[in-house]
């Protein structure tokens, strides 16, 4: 309650599933995305709904002097930041490595790793002077397994992973929680990027399960975010029932 959440990627999918979260628990709010006729509806919708106050930032996550511009530019009373969700991501293609295309490697890298670091930092100055702060980084049940065809993805999703357990222990002596969350299929428009546009192909990744849905993942953020002080969640793995990890799922016949 009442607290300054900054959420990435928050104009679809997880990211505005978490914004209606903490919204309706009385959190202000830091919303971010490229889209920014989406972000200001969002904006505008949530203001109204649960007489909060959000700030839309309109970047791309992958410009480093946007992301630190957009961040040093707040108003003094926004910058007691106590949570940031490094949500923003995206995968592009499924292809084997030989025949992938090296321009979604370079987009999947500069978002999924650079775009966290980048945020990361810009917040993480806030969060040390005041020697309070909870980063939630979003990877995947990628980021546990490599499967065929996901392989820059997948390694982005290990790198986030390799790199919350590298902010955990380097800001210990800052009192800054790090929790890693990894979800398995989340039915998003994640699916509908990663085919651009092939909108059947995207329905097929669901079909037969019931998947998680963003509300599954972003109630699941809220909890780790709800612990005592002296308690933090370093790492959630979520799957639906009918997925085990990245290799097993049971679909309906
Ligand atoms: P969506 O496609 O629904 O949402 C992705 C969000 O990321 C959008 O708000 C998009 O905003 C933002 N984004 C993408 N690229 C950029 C960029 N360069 N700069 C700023 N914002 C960007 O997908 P999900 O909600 O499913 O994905 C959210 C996160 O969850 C990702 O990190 C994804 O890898 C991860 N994840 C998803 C799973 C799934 O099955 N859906 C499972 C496991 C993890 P905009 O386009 O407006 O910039
Ligand atoms: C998204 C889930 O299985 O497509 O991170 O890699 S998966």
């Amino acid at each position: 309650m009442n607290k300054i959440v900054v959420i990435t990627g928050a104009t679809s999918g997880i990211g505005e599933a978490c914004a209606r979260k903490f919204a309706a628990d009385g959190d202000n709010i830091i919303i971010t995305g490229r889209r920014s006729e989406r972000l200001n509806q969002l904006k505008q919708q949530l203001e109204k709904e649960f007489a909060i106050k959000v700030v839309a930032l309109n970047f791309d996550v992958q410009n480093k002097e946007e992301v630190s511009a957009a961040f040093l530019t707040l108003p003094e009373n926004w910058k007691a930041i106590d949570i940031l969700i490094n949500n923003a991501g995206l995968a592009l293609g499924r292809d084997y490595f030989d025949e992938a295309d090296m321009n979604d490697w370079e987009t999947m890298l500069n978002t999924n790793v650079h775009g966290l670091l980048y945020v990361s930092r810009a917040i993480l100055q806030f969060m040390i002077t005041r020697k309070i702060g909870h980063i939630i980084n979003i990877s995947s049940t990628a980021g546990k397994n490599v499967y065929e065809k996901g392989n820059i993805y997948c390694a982005t999703k290990h790198a986030v992973a390799a790199i919350s357990q590298s902010m955990r222990i380097d800001l210990l002596r800052h009192n800054i929680k790090i929790t890693d969350i990894f979800p398995g299929a989340v039915q998003t428009e994640f699916s509908n990027v990663r085919f651009k546009g092939d909108d059947k192909k995207a329905r097929e990744v669901y079909e037969g399960i019931t998947p998680l849905s963003a509300t599954d993942v972003a109630n699941s953020i809220f909890y780790c975010t709800s612990l005592p002080p002296h308690v933090c969640i370093n790492e959630l793995v979520l799957t639906c029932t009918q997925q085990a990890d990245s290799f097993y799922m049971y679909k309906n016949q």
